[in-house]
């Protein structure tokens, strides 16, 4: 190779030699030669078109901002439902896609995030609906991975709230391109002037209106168009299960004002002279480095603005681009397939009590019953399950590119943060962990169930429900749960009863602190260890060992009595990467 990069096409026919040939030395006829190269390129260029159409995001926010009324409104514009349904159903109505597990569908909370793929407008879209509740954060930053951009959802009768500042911070560390919709505009909401001043004082970030409201709360009826400067009214339809009618028009329509009052409607022209007097124009190089969010405002319940959302996005928002891992840039045109595992899910279909492994296809193509290495087990694997996803339905899937997120069936084996790929040289190292603050042990109150109870908390720890600990030299054998947050145990007691039939019964711990120790520690430095009152040493599910304190105190006062054993809020391994 001469030390040259490789093109594409070339380097996609350098991979499919036997290792050891350079492409040069092929030895084959002018003729077959280029057909061979025709072929390469043809597939080369598919890839390329594959990848520039695919769109993969996450939408997320505090709780109870909307973000899973507005999937289920942004599949409805999508043409994926064609009705959409409600995350407070009734008798008679239709639950969202989304929330489909049977407690979000009880609680009217999102617990589990959500994969949807669809097609529009020449666009294949995989869209992952997130909870909100901060004791779910693991399952949504583990989602922040696999994306290339997301919608942060503002509820704007609130502004922006605490869990939406923490994601909004990873996904700036991550350089996630961030697009927003202030949503709840038919409640009174605060002035979309404040609100935009919001997003660059508190976040620091610039926000360019993208459209504007026309009316607060009871008098909203639509939205205005910076870009094309049309103005778009809706009517509300009952339980916003249709598409809303809507008139388009010029600013000075009369048909389009609607009802909108003299008095507003000034007002609303006067915030768009403010906005063109400020005279920024829409940066899509910032906004591609995350630098400037779009701002998009709307309605989800009452499908307002959805549609320009829906367009404005596809529009501005990023096709897969390369990751770098350890120094290395993989681009998704690389012809070797590569992904990784970033969420596990058991039983989301009652009729098949199995387990889907979803993978975000990073580089490479897909095609089913590929075998790929396995990067846990160096092992070699044939991928034969594989399947496109939309919240708990699922179909065969034959092929994929990156960007796509498809859910695999059938591997035990496979684990959160695995990385499958043709290449093994390729590690995807991306899966962020926590560090657990609630404890509790989990009993099992029904002995005859007890097969049950072992099978089903086995199962739920492998999807990285919770985490468990087991307790150093101890004889109590009922496990020791460990939560980012409380909510997770009930989510635990939950699934157990509903999907394996087993009842449990939770028993607070004592601790609420666990720290781990280096990684090296030997078993008699365990033993010397002198540790303060009521804490007490355990390991984790990958046999590290870890302390258990009451409280922070106690876990400082031993950091700075044992300066030779430096503890760590995550393992070790996973805290340096
Ligand atoms: N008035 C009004 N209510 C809305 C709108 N969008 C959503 N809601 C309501 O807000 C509540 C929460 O909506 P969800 O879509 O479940 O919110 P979420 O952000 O998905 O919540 P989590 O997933 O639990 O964090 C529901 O009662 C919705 O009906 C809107 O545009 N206007
Ligand atoms: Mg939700």
């Amino acid at each position: 190779m001469n030390g040259r990069t490789l093109c594409g096409v070339c380097a996609a026919r350098q991979a499919r030699l036997p290792s050891g040939l350079a492409f040069k030395a092929f030895p084959a006829s002018r003729l077959v030669g280029a057909v061979f190269s025709a072929i390469l390129r043809d597939s080369f260029v598919t890839i390329t078109e594959e990848i520039q159409r695919r769109r993969t995001f996450a939408i997320i926010s505090h709780p109870d901002a909307g973000k899973t009324t507005l999937t289920e409104k942004l599949l409805l514009y999508g043409g994926a439902v064609q009705l959409a349904g409600s995350v407070t159903a009734r008798k008679n109505q239709r639950a969202t896609t989304s929330d489909w597990m049977e407690l979000e569908k009880k609680r009217g909370i999102s617990i589990s995030s959500t994969v949807l793929q669809f097609d529009y407008d020449g666009y294949r879209l995989n869209l992952l609906d997130t909870p909100g509740h901060k004791d779910f954060s693991e399952d949504t930053y583990r989602v922040l991975t696999a994306v290339d951009a997301v919608v942060m959802v503002i509820d704007s009768a609130k502004g922006i709230e605490p869990q939406t500042r923490k994601l909004f911070e990873v996904c700036r560390q991550r350089g996630v391109p961030i697009f927003t919709f202030m949503n709840k505009c038919d409640r009174p909401m605060k002035n979309p002037l404040e609100l935009i001043d919001e997003l660059e004082r508190v976040l620091g970030i610039g926000a360019f209106p993208v459209n504007w409201p026309i009316g607060n709360g009871p008098e909203f009826q639509g939205i205005y168009d910076r870009q094309t400067k049309t103005m778009h009214t809706f009517e509300r339809v009952v339980g916003g299960k249709h598409r809303a009618p809507v008139v388009v028009g010029g600013l000075h329509d009369p048909e389009v004002r609607g009802n909108l009052s003299d008095a507003e409607f000034a007002k609303t022209l006067e915030e768009l002279e403010m906005l063109e007097m400020a005279g920024e124009s829409f940066d899509q190089a910032a906004v591609l480095a995350g630098k400037t969010t779009p701002v998009f405002f709307g309605s989800g319940v009452n499908n307002f603005g959805v549609q320009l959302l829906l367009d404005g996005f596809l529009k501005h928002s990023p096709a897969p681009k390369s990751r770098v891992m350890g120094g290395i840039e993989i681009a998704p045109e690389n012809p070797s397939f590569s992904g990784f595992i970033f969420k596990i899910q058991a039983n989301m279909d009652p009729k098949h009590r199995d387990r889907i492994a979803f993978i975000r296809v990073c580089s490479g193509k897909f095609d089913r019953d590929m075998t790929v290495h396995h990067s846990r087990s160096e092992k070699k694997v044939r991928l034969s399950s594989s399947h496109k996803l939309f919240g708990n339905e699922r179909e065969t899937v034959d092929e994929a590119y990156p960007g796509d997120v498809i859910g695999l069936v059938g591997h035990d084996s496979f684990g959160i943060g695995d990385t499958l790929t043709t290449d093994p040289k390729i590690l995807y190292k991306e899966i962020p962990r926590f560090t657990p603050e609630a404890f509790s042990y989990l009993h099992n109150p029904n002995t005859g169930k007890y097969k049950q109870f072992r099978q089903g908390l086995d199962q739920l720890l492998q999807e990285g429900v919770i985490q468990a600990l087991y307790l150093r030299n101890s004889s109590i054998k009922t496990p020791l749960l460990a939560a980012v947050g409380p909510l997770q145990f009930e989510v635990v007691q939950f699934r157990l009863e509903s999907e394996y039939g087993a009842e449990s019964r939770l028993e607070p711990a004592t601790w609420s602190v666990v720290r781990w120790l280096p990684q090296d520690i030997t078993e008699d430095a365990l033993d010397a260890l002198s540790l303060p009152t009521g804490a007490k040493l355990a390991y984790d599910i990958g046999k590290n060992a870890v302390i258990l304190f009451q409280n922070e105190w106690s876990a400082n006062y031993f950091g700075e009595t044992n300066k030779n054993t430096p503890l760590s809020a995550l393992p070790v391994q996973t805290a340096k990467e």
